[in-house]
């Protein structure tokens, strides 16, 4: 039985993680937001309550028995199946713990369009956005950057990988947060690289792989818009 990935129907999202690491890995899966607007959330509604193993939010993958929530989880699992992650106990940690700051990264990158609360408008929380937006692009993204650019740095099997010599999923997320920075925040992400060439480089050898490249070709991947994680408000960017 193929995976069924349960996400929104109209943004890349979280979901996005785990759809680049289901087509670099070349696996079969059946995304419900691919079906209209109906079936993806009827697909969503079953994963947090007619399950044994209701998940709080997407993206959610079922694998068989399986109802796995949380998108550092699912990539974890996807990791040890399917060769994204390294096959020992460390090499799976560490790149988990990569996942899981990306994730706060992606947190923070949400909040800057709604540092207030998620259920308002951007419209009605623009003033605060902006406070948190300059914050962002001033400490927090050089931040963010400067420790993954020091992650390649580290990397003892070369500075082309997060983790060893091989591509994981941790590279295919970082990836995605590079091209939805570009997108939110042109002038901030162009300064980032600036400062960290290896960033740029691992975002062009990501973007250049077969399946990848493909991918991004195809109709399966969503442009980035302004309901998504990554928004274009240019008076967040500076
Ligand atoms: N920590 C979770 C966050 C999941 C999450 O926030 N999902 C969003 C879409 S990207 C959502 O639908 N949230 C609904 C909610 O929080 O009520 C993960 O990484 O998967």
């Amino acid at each position: 039985m193929p995976y069924e990935l349960h996400y929104w129907p109209s943004i890349q999202g979280r979901g996005e993680f785990v759809r680049l690491a289901l087509e670099y890995a070349g696996v079969a899966y059946v995304d419900h937001a691919r079906g209209g607007e109906a079936e993806a959330l009827a697909a969503i509604e079953r994963t947090e309550g007619a399950v044994p193993m209701p998940s709080f939010a997407p993206p959610v993958l079922r694998a068989g028995d399986l109802w796995i929530g949380q998108t550092a989880n699912i990539l974890l699992f996807l990791g040890v199946r399917h060769g994204l992650a390294p096959a020992t106990e460390g090499g799976r940690l560490w790149t988990n713990q990569l996942q899981l700051t990306i994730a706060d990264l992606v947190t923070e990158v949400h909040d800057t369009h709604h540092p207030i609360a998620s259920g308002l408008y951007y419209e009605e929380q623009r003033d605060e956005a902006i406070r948190r937006a300059a914050d962002f692009r001033d400490r927090r993204l050089p931040k963010f950057g400067a420790y993954f650019d020091r992650v390649l740095a580290r990397n003892t099997a070369g500075d082309r990988h997060l983790v060893g010599a091989d591509t994981t999923y941790a590279d295919l997320s970082l990836f995605q947060v590079l091209s939805g920075l570009r997108y939110a925040f042109p002038q901030a992400a162009a300064r980032t690289e600036a400062s960290h060439p290896r960033l740029t480089a691992l975002h062009d050898r990501i973007a250049a792989e077969p399946r990848i490249a493909a991918y991004l070709a195809s109709d399966r991947r969503i442009p980035f818009n302004q309901d998504g994680i990554f928004r274009r408000y240019p008076e967040l960017d500076g």
